[in-house]
């Protein structure tokens, strides 16, 4: 599987899709610094927050293939500036978490990470499972199962 890093921030999902995405049970875990896993580099919502570490992101992404932006379905407003993406020379993808929510707004949250740069988006609900196999499938490579 490529590799993947879920940038974005406090509460956006990130634990739980890292979770979902692994076939692990669903439980909350704050995530308290850069968890490097296998296929997946989880960070804390902190490091996107504050201006001091922001920039240490960019600089992990070149351990990853795959550069996720996730950007929760209910967001009022996104934290994720219009070209964004241009900062790293991987390719981003958008993540629109917690589709199943009821005030998702998935169209809106669509249009702020396209305006990040993302040119693919995945909408996803860790809850449900809805969309998960989609993003599994897109993080494929030949031989895996
Ligand atoms: N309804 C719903 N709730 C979700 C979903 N994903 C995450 N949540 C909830 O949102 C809360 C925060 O989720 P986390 O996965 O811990 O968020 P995070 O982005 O890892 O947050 P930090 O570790 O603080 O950066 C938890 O209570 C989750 O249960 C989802 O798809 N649907
Ligand atoms: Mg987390």
């Amino acid at each position: 599987m490529k590799k993947l890093i879920l940038i974005g921030r406090v509460a956006a999902g990130k634990t739980t899709l890292t979770q979902a995405l692994r076939g692990e049970e669903i439980k909350y875990f704050k995530t308290q610094y850069i968890n490097y896993l296998d296929t997946i580099i989880d960070t804390p919502g902190e490091y996107t927050e504050r201006r001091e570490t922001s920039g240490a992101l960019s600089l992990y992404s070149y351990e990853a293939d795959i550069v996720g932006l996730v950007l929760s379905a209910n967001e009022p407003y996104s934290i994720f500036s219009p070209c964004l993406t241009s900062m790293v020379n991987r390719e981003v993808i958008g993540i629109v978490s917690g589709i199943d929510k009821p005030d998702a707004n998935v169209e809106r949250v669509t249009r702020w990470l396209k305006l990040a740069g993302c040119k693919k988006i995945f909408p996803v609900s860790s809850i449900t499972g809805e969309g998960i196999k989609e993003l599994l499938d897109y993080l494929k490579e030949e031989g895996d199962e």
